[in-house]
């Protein structure tokens, strides 16, 4: 074991059973099998320092060695290094040149991905919000099974901000994007955004892991986050998206216009009545923006990053978060019955959020079921375990994750499987000012936003 120059990381008492080989540990085969329903998970770390640091493969192609071996190196290395050490672990230019190939990938996806070909014998599996909680995104990972020519993987955004390995988090799932590019799905939530890492650790954090090479580090992420996705449908069956719903923004034509026969008239969505969108017009939006905006014509991306089911009929403004929708029972069925799905899987509200919401169900198992109409259902899906990492109260949520298994041939029937947050945790500083910010996700903070658009 190195020595510690850095108080910001301990090491964890020794396990008492002998820790798996690193081969053992990360056989997709030894994790694949078990649907663990409540699993109990505790740590058990590779024992010997993996080599370092990481180079990129000769040919830039990735393989699924690679990949495995990446995720054991940050493991082990978030529990044995500072922070600061991270260059020595992922020297820059070969984060440079994973961020730069999963970017590409990434900014030629459609804002909604269509996942049509799932086969017999396929299953996908679909991903809350993770925020950076390294220790259990692997152990999820593990679970479910590794992306397989047969396992789909949809994750549905917020990666970063909050818990300390967010970069960890972020890099695993942009290498496992590269190496199965049609297998792995990844979308983007609200903290896929400029403002929300500004405020949430996940800037500082790339700052304190890259030094000097922070700002460039940091500038690279935040143009992959502009790429990402924004919505899926799988299987023909099964939207999902971070926040969820959205407004449309074309309106019928208005009494002064009518002399234009069936011309559509783009308005100022904002002074009109709210409408649900559709497929159509979310896949004509500009996604591509530092911070979705809450004003002007660029309304979808934010809706779909922000917005909350509710149990009031209608589409209102989301005042408690400043931007995004809420939407109601009435809206899940109009948006099920259009578009012939029977289901919506989103994420975006964790035990905190949930706290505050009365008439929805709380987070302790990792989702909800919040509407039951005549088309299908509207879930919530969060997959951070004892959300979150740092907080300002002894009391914690203790709150399981949860991810969602949808299989042939319907895919309609989710399988919920419930975990444990991995432990111990790696004691580490945050890279936030936890017991200043407010604690759920919080209204946006309007005036200190800067959008691009
Ligand atoms: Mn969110």
């Amino acid at each position: 074991m190195l020595s510690l120059s850095d108080p910001t990381t301990t090491e964890d008492p020794p396990a008492s059973e002998p820790p798996p080989s690193d081969e053992d540990f990360f056989s997709s085969a030894s994790f694949a099998s078990a649907s663990t329903s409540s699993a109990s998970p505790s740590a058990s770390p590779p024992p010997n320092p993996p080599q370092i640091p990481l180079s990129y493969p000769a040919d830039s192609t990735l393989t699924l060695s690679w990949v495995t071996h990446l995720m054991s190196t940050f493991e082990w290395a978030s529990r044995n290094l500072p922070p600061s050490d991270f260059p020595s672990v992922l020297p820059v230019h070969v984060f440079d040149a994973l961020v730069l190939s999963a970017s590409k990938i990434l900014h030629k996806e459609p804002n909604c991905v269509r996942i049509d070909d799932c086969g017999i014998d396929s299953s996908v599996v679909v991903v809350g919000d993770l925020h950076g909680q390294l220790h259990d995104v692997l152990f999820l990972l593990r679970d479910a099974g590794f992306p397989a020519e047969n396992r789909f993987f949809v994750f549905n955004g917020d990666y970063v901000d909050r818990g300390a390995w967010g970069l960890e988090t972020f890099l695993i799932l942009l290498a496992w994007k590269v190496l199965m590019p049609h297998r792995v799905y990844l979308l983007r939530g609200n903290h896929e955004s400029k403002y929300c890492t500004s405020v949430y650790g996940f800037e500082k954090e790339v700052l304190a892991k890259y030094g000097d090479r922070g700002k460039h580090a940091y500038r690279k992420c935040l143009g992959c986050f502009e790429g990402l996705p924004l919505t899926s449908v799988i299987a023909g069956k099964v939207y999902t998206a971070h926040g969820g719903l959205f407004r449309s923004i074309v309106s019928t034509p208005s009494k002064r216009a009518k002399g234009k026969k069936n011309r559509k008239i783009i308005v100022n969505p904002a002074v009109n009545s709210l409408s649900l969108g559709s497929l159509e017009e979310l896949s004509k939006a500009r996604r591509s923006v530092l911070d979705p905006p809450w004003e002007g014509m660029n309304l979808i991306p934010g809706d779909v990053l922000w917005s909350d089911p509710s149990m009031k009929p209608g589409l209102s403004p989301n005042t408690e978060r400043g931007i995004g929708l809420l939407w109601g029972p009435d809206c899940t069925e109009e948006f099920l019955k259009k578009f012939n799905l029977k289901l919506i899987i989103r994420s975006h509200e964790g035990p905190d959020a949930r706290e505050k919401r009365p008439g929805l169900g709380g987070m302790d198992e990792g989702y909800t079921i919040d509407h039951v109409v005549e088309s299908g259902k509207l879930i919530t899906l969060f997959s951070a375990p004892d959300y979150p990492q740092f907080q300002a109260t002894q009391d914690r949520y203790k709150n399981k994750g949860a991810y969602i298994v949808l299989e042939f041939p319907n895919f309609d029937t989710p399988v919920f499987h419930c975990f444990e947050a991995i432990t111990p945790r790696p004691k580490v500083n945050p890279f936030y000012d936890y017991e200043d910010v407010i604690d759920s996700d919080e209204e946006l903070d309007l005036a200190s936003m800067v959008t691009t658009s």
